[in-house]
C-alpha cells in the first residue's frame, strides 16, 4: 500500500491529527485554532482517501472562541474510542477556558455538551484506559494525572512521567498506547518548527517507569532537504490487518531561502514496523493529494457544508443561505478583516496552486474575496457598488493596491494562487497571489499580483494556514456561488 499513499492525506491546514479506529473505519481529528466550528472529523476505511463528515465542537455551548487570539483556541485534539463511545479530550487555549472532553456514539455527531477539565493542567491532553478501566489522561511536559472521564474529576495530583530527550525543547503532543507487553509514550519535541521530531518511550506501567527509544527520535526531518518538513505531532494506529500506521503533521516550504509555507501543518501518513519491540517509521511518500472536495458549492442547500470555516463565531442571522435562497447572505458586524469579529465563511487552501472564483452582489454592502491567515496577514478584492478595490494587509500595514470600475450588478471576483517553480534566486517564492475580475466570457483581469510569502507561516507567525473566502466589511453582501479548483 506504501506506493498508494498520495501523502499529505489532508492537504492544507489540518495539523496535529489524532486517530482512531473502529472495525473497519478510521476516524482523524485536527486542531482548529480561532475557527468555527471547531475540530474536523474524517472518515476513511483505507488511510487515504478521507471524507469530512463533521465537526465536533459545533455549537457555542460547545466552544467558546471570542476572546481567542488568532492561533489560540482550540489545540490538539485526542480522538479515542471507549466502551462503545467516542471520546474526545481537546484544549480551548482562550483564557478562561481550559481543557475539554465530549462524547458521541456517532462521530459525525451530536456530540455531546463539554465536561470541562479543570484539574488537567497545561495543553495536549490525551486518553487511554487500563485493563482496569482507569483513565490515565497525559498532557504536554509531559504530566500525567487519572480522570473519571464521566465526571470530569481529576483523581490524584498530576505527575511529571517522561521530559524527552534531554535538552529537546517541548516535549509535548502525548499519546500513551498499550501495545503488546509495554506501555509506550508517543510524544513530538524539538518544536513545531524545522526541529520538530517525533520520540518514544516505553515501560510496564501507564505511569511508568518510561525507558527511551534507543533510536530517537524515531521521525524526524531536521537538517534534511526533504520536501516535506516540521514533521512531528504523530498518533499511531493499527490496520485491521495487523500493519501499524502513524499519521503525523508536516509542512511544506517553498520558493528559496528560508523557504516558506503557506498551507499550514498538513496531516501526513507513514508505515510502521516494529523491531525489538520498538516502532520503526518508514518513509514519508509524497504523491499527488486526493484534490480537495467539493470543488463547488452553489449555496443550494440551507445548510452549510462541514469544510465552510467562520472566524471566532457564526450567527444564523449574520451567515446564512436561507435569506435569498440559491445565495449566501453574509452581514457585517461593523469589522473588516482586520478586526476579530470579521463575519467571513472560507475553506482551506488545500492546493499549492489553485483558481478561486466567487460571483458578488455588493449592492447593498461592502465585501468580497479574500486569502485570510490572520487579521494581520491578508490580501482581498473587495466589491462595493460600483467599483472593486485589492487590499494587502501586511502586519501593521495595510494599502488599497489597486481600484477598478464595475458596472452595476454582481461581478465575478478571483483569485489565483500559482506556486514558484522556478528558483534562480534564492529570495523568491513561495508563489503569487493574482487578485482580479472575471468578465462574463470567462476571461479574467488581474488587478494585482502580490507576493505570497508575507502570507505564510514563516512571515506571520502562529499554527494556522491559508483560508480561502468570502467575507462581508459592511451592510449586507452577498453569494451565487463558490469554485475552488486545484490547478496542480
Ligand atoms: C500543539 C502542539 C504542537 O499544541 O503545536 O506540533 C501546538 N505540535 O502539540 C499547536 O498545534
Amino acid at each position: 500500500m506504501n506506493d498508494m499513499i498520495t501523502n499529505p492525506i489532508l492537504p492544507g491546514f489540518h495539523p496535529d491529527p489524532s486517530i482512531c479506529r473502529v472495525g473497519e473505519d478510521y476516524y482523524l481529528v485536527c486542531s482548529s485554532f480561532e475557527y468555527f466550528p471547531g475540530v474536523p472529523i474524517f472518515h476513511s476505511t483505507d488511510l487515504i482517501h478521507w471524507t469530512q463528515i463533521g465537526n465536533v465542537l459545533d455549537r457555542p455551548s460547545q466552544l467558546r472562541l471570542a476572546a481567542a487570539a488568532s492561533s489560540g483556541g482550540i489545540y490538539a485534539p485526542t480522538l479515542r474510542h471507549h466502551e462503545g463511545r467516542f471520546h474526545l479530550i481537546v484544549t480551548n487555549a482562550t483564557s478562561g477556558e481550559g481543557n475539554l472532553l465530549v462524547t458521541a456514539t456517532d462521530p459525525a455527531g451530536p456530540w455531546s455538551e463539554p465536561v470541562m477539565l479543570p484539574g488537567v493542567p497545561g495543553i495536549d491532553p490525551d486518553l487511554a484506559w487500563d485493563e482496569d478501566g482507569t483513565c490515565w489522561c497525559t498532557v504536554a511536559g509531559v504530566g500525567q494525572v487519572r480522570l473519571d472521564s464521566a465526571t470530569g474529576q481529576t483523581i490524584g495530583e498530576p505527575q511529571r512521567i517522561w521530559s524527552g530527550t534531554p535538552g529537546a525543547k517541548a516535549p509535548e503532543a502525548p499519546h500513551l498506547y498499550r501495545i503488546g507487553e509495554y506501555w509506550y509514550l508517543l510524544i513530538a519535541e524539538g518544536g513545531t518548527e524545522r526541529g520538530h521530531g517525533v520520540s518514544i518511550a516505553r515501560g510496564p506501567a501507564p505511569n511508568g517507569p518510561f525507558e527511551p527509544c534507543p533510536a530517537n527520535p524515531i521521525l524526524s526531518h531536521r537538517s534534511t532537504d526533504e520536501p516535506i518538513q516540521n514533521t512531528g505531532h504523530a498518533d499511531l494506529v493499527q490496520a485491521p490487518d495487523g500493519s501499524w500506521w502513524m499519521v503525523l503533521l508536516g509542512v511544506r516550504p517553498g520558493g528559496g531561502t528560508p523557504g516558506w509555507h503557506v498551507l499550514g501543518r498538513e496531516t501526513f501518513l507513514a508505515p510502521v514496523t516494529w523491531v525489538d519491540d520498538w516502532p520503526v517509521v518508514g518513509e514519508l511518500t509524497v504523491g499527488r493529494p486526493v484534490a480537495p472536495q467539493p470543488l463547488r458549492d452553489d449555496f443550494d442547500d440551507s445548510d452549510l457544508a462541514p469544510q465552510w470555516l467562520s472566524v471566532r463565531q457564526r450567527l444564523d442571522e449574520d451567515c446564512t443561505t436561507k435569506e435569498r435562497p440559491g445565495w449566501l447572505t453574509l452581514k457585517a458586524r461593523g469589522a473588516c478583516l482586520d478586526e476579530p469579529d470579521v463575519v467571513f465563511l472560507g475553506r482551506r487552501q488545500q492546493s499549492q496552486s489553485c483558481r478561486i472564483r466567487t460571483l458578488v452582489d455588493g449592492a447593498e454592502g461592502v465585501g468580497g474575496l479574500a486569502v485570510r491567515l490572520d487579521e494581520r496577514h491578508h490580501y482581498e478584492i473587495e466589491a462595493s457598488p460600483g467599483q472593486v478595490q485589492v487590499i494587502a494587509r501586511i502586519g501593521p500595514l495595510r494599502t488599497v493596491v489597486a481600484t477598478a470600475a464595475v458596472p452595476e450588478g454582481p461581478v465575478a471576483l478571483g483569485i489565483d494562487v500559482v506556486a514558484t517553480t522556478d528558483i534562480q534566486d534564492p529570495r523568491t517564492g513561495p508563489d503569487t497571489v493574482v487578485l482580479g475580475l472575471q468578465g462574463s466570457d470567462g476571461e479574467f483581469t488581474a488587478l494585482a499580483e502580490l507576493e505570497g510569502r508575507y502570507l505564510s507561516t514563516e512571515v506571520a507567525g502562529g499554527f494556522t494556514g491559508r483560508v480561502i473566502g468570502m467575507y462581508a466589511a459592511s451592510g449586507t453582501v452577498r453569494f451565487d456561488w463558490f469554485d475552488h479548483r486545484d490547478l496542480g
